[in-house]
């Protein structure tokens, strides 16, 4: 079995790690079924809150009836309730504290959504790393990853996933002139592979790829094979407001939803309240990148 400190050392150096085991075998077939009824949902248009196709960032919009995720799977309105306590469960807390470094009284509530394949055509994201713009310069860029080790995103995969690229130790340089230059336009790649370092992440059914949200990836949606990956984040309250504009352009209101917080158990309640001083205190909230 492989070490949490291992785990680490890999998170820390190639900016994601694989973990295994995450999905205890009992939880699996209920988060499948959960998400299977998102889905459909989504699908017939009787949930709303989704990321449409054609659109690679928020805002999202209707511009297109299919999407390619599910957004807020732990909203009360979606009767889910799988989701949040897989989120807020002791084996996965456990792990996020571990790669985070982060006290458990300190972790903050953020993204919980699920990323599916359209129906109609295939789509993909170009290259990008989540909270910086494809214009920053180079010192820009040191500077904003420097500060960027106060959350953790993952991909938790339902059904084998192979949808998402990335440049290992991107999370801590800046961009060669070539990965400039192929992560610059709106546009996706024609092939993933030609960006120099990239390597295509497969997550088994069960398996959870953590990453840092910063490192240089892309990914590619195929309309033929059946996607649903649990995609979500959880901060460290002493990032301060370093997480506002990334997390809350997602539009987290429904957050205050006293039904939402009264399901929570305890650790629940503590990360929602961390998330809810966060958004209190920020202003205005402006889209990490451009569409
Ligand atoms: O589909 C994925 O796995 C990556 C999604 C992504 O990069 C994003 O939503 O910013
Ligand atoms: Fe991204």
């Amino acid at each position: 079995m492989v070490s949490a400190s291992a785990y680490k050392e890999t998170y820390d150096k190639q900016g994601y790690v694989i973990i295994p085991g995450l999905i205890p075998d009992d939880t699996l077939p209920e988060l499948t079924a959960a998400a299977e009824r998102a889905v459909e949902r989504t699908r017939l248009g009787s949930w709303q809150h989704r990321r449409t196709l054609g659109r690679q960032f928020p805002p999202f919009d209707e511009s297109d009836p299919d999407s390619w995720g599910v957004q807020h799977i732990m909203h009360p309105d979606l009767g889910e309730p799988a989701f949040v306590k897989w989120y807020t469960s002791d084996m996965f807390v456990k792990a996020v504290l571990g790669l985070l470094c982060c006290k458990e009284d300190e972790l903050q509530m953020e993204l919980f959504n699920m990323l599916i394949n359209p129906t109609s055509h295939d789509f993909a994201l170009r290259w990008h790393r989540d909270d910086v713009k494809e214009t920053a310069g180079e010192e820009e860029e040191r500077d904003a990853l420097s500060k960027w080790h106060f959350g953790i995103q993952w991909n938790a995969a339902l059904f084998d996933d192979s949808c998402l690229y990335l440049v290992p130790g991107s999370h801590a340089l800046p961009r060669t002139p070539e990965q400039r230059s192929q992560s610059s336009t709106m546009d996706p790649p024609t092939d993933p592979m030609d960006m120099p370092g990239a390597i295509q992440v497969t997550i088994k059914r069960g398996e959870t790829a953590f990453y840092n949200s910063n490192i240089l990836h892309c990914a590619a949606y195929s309309s033929r094979s059946e996607r649903a990956t649990l995609h979500g984040t959880m901060g460290c309250t002493r990032g301060g407001s370093s997480r506002a504009r990334n997390i809350l352009q997602h539009g987290l209101d429904w957050m205050t939803d006293p039904r939402f917080r009264d399901a929570l158990d305890a650790r629940g309640k503590m990360m929602l309240d961390n998330v809810l001083r966060m958004k209190a205190a920020a202003g205005k909230v402006e889209y990490s990148l451009e569409n």
